[in-house]
């Protein structure tokens, strides 16, 4: 293989000498700050630098809607390539060590290799992701009418087998988890029967289920609306939580912060699966209409922020089973992937930091006291407080970038990526 361009290290350690006169000032200013409220500053970096979220292999290729795809320049135009741009995010944010997979789009030739080439890279694998909303090309038996839910047996099969063979080249990269979502469900009433969809979807989860590796799980994505526009079959977190309730210990309920109707409180939902030991994970983004899978933190911080406080409530407490996998999934239709997946594990960052500020104590008398305003304004207190230099000094300690944005483009990368990937004809490398 020919030498590819890489941001180097000693790349961003002198672009961060530019940023870090105000970075050390930054930092001391809000350190006495925070002493003034009780609060050690390096506790607050500490976590910040042990916060972990995956990138989704699908990201780093340019996305799209159903009307059009516009390809940026320099695409990744293979999984090799994929994992290059993940381990530029990587090195940058340093918050990204692991990558999800998502089968058949980034399916490996040879699975083994491909770890190699991603722990060569300083990259792990997270949850697997299997398709079942798609036909592949030559696929004898269409996904049209449905998967793991379809009423011919023979389709079902065929689904199921593509989510074993998920599992399998799963194992040989090192996850731990397996993800499924189907888009199964109806364009029009009458066109299928709810109970019998259902009764089939977990009859194909069991045999999924049955071949997970002890020390696995399976997370069950639910998700209201889309391809299916009157009816979909795992729509809401309820039927999620009856599934994996159905199946066993190692099934879990992943959430999708953009799978839900508008305004639903899914911070709330996030608290009842924490409670009921169920909650897998996330699929992160944003969204202000649908299953819009903007970037994460760009619509509605506060939102995340809320989620984020339940998840440091239950993190402090030491909820037992509580191990969330964090990843992002989102579409990037009009900027450029590696800087929409940089910017949003920051804002990710940000908002576990923020939810770590929150007075815990105060919090739980104001409800005691039944005091709404004390309530809502500790919550306030820590989520108006800029972190920025917490967040950046967690990066800079651990080789990244103070402002990975500004390294990002002044690097060139994607000037050489251009040069070095050549456009290909046909490649849908984002999200169809
Ligand atoms: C479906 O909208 C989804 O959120 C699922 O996670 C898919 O695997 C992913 O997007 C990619 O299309
Ligand atoms: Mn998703």
């Amino acid at each position: 293989m020919t030498t590819q361009f890489e941001i180097t290290d000693d790349f961003i350690f002198e672009h961060n000498k530019k940023a870090g006169t105000w970075l050390v000032e930054d930092y001391e200013f809000l350190g006495r700050q925070l002493r003034r409220r009780g609060i050690e500053i390096e506790d607050l970096t500490a976590r910040a630098l042990a916060f972990q979220v995956a990138v989704p292999s699908w990201g780093v290729g340019t996305g799209g809607t159903r009307f059009a795809r516009f390809p940026g320049p320099g695409e990744p135009r293979g999984i090799y390539e994929k994992l290059e741009d993940c381990a530029t995010i990587f090195k940058l944010v340093r918050s990204t060590p692991a990558v999800s997979l998502h089968i058949p789009w980034d399916k490996p030739d040879d699975p083994a290799e491909l770890r190699g080439f991603a722990a060569a890279l300083g990259l792990r694998f997270d949850a697997m992701n299997s398709n079942t909303f798609q036909d592949q090309p030559g696929q004898p038996l269409s996904y049209k009418f449905g998967s793991l839910t379809h009423p011919d047996r023979a389709v079902r099969e065929h689904a199921i087998a593509h989510n074993l063979e998920c599992i399998e080249i799963g194992k040989t990269l090192g996850s731990k988890a397996h993800t499924v979502w189907i888009g199964d469900g109806g364009n029009f009433p009458g066109q299928q029967n709810f109970r019998k969809t259902l009764d089939r979807y977990l009859e194909s989860m069991r045999e999924i289920y049955a071949a997970l590796p002890q020390d696995w799980r399976v997370f069950i994505e639910h998700k209201l609306y889309e391809p299916a526009f009157y009816s979909t079959v795992i729509n809401d977190w309820g039927i999620s939580y009856h599934c994996v309730r159905e199946l066993g210990p190692k099934a879990q309920c992943l959430v999708d912060l953009g799978h839900h109707a508008p305004n639903v409180n899914i911070e709330m939902i996030v608290a009842r699966l924490i409670q009921f030991g169920k909650l897998a994970g996330f699929h992160f983004n944003d969204s202000k209409y649908g299953d819009d899978d903007l970037d994460a933190g760009s619509i509605k911080p506060f939102q995340l922020f809320l989620i984020f406080n339940e998840l440091v409530e239950a993190e402090l407490e030491g909820v037992a089973g509580f191990h969330p996998a964090y990843m992002l999934d989102q579409s990037h239709n009009v900027t450029d992937p590696i800087e929409s997946l940089m910017m949003s594990a920051v804002e990710l960052s940000r908002a576990y930091v923020q939810a770590h500020l929150v007075d815990r104590a105060a919090l739980g008398e104001a409800q005691h006291q039944c005091d709404a305003i004390r309530a809502l304004s500790t919550l306030k207190q820590a989520f108006t407080l800029d972190v920025a230099p917490i967040i950046a000094m967690a990066r800079q300690r651990a080789g990244g970038a103070i402002d990975p944005l500004a390294a990002y483009r002044s690097s060139g990368y994607r000037q050489q990526k251009t040069e070095e990937r050549p456009a290909i004809l046909g490649i849908s490398a984002g999200i169809v």
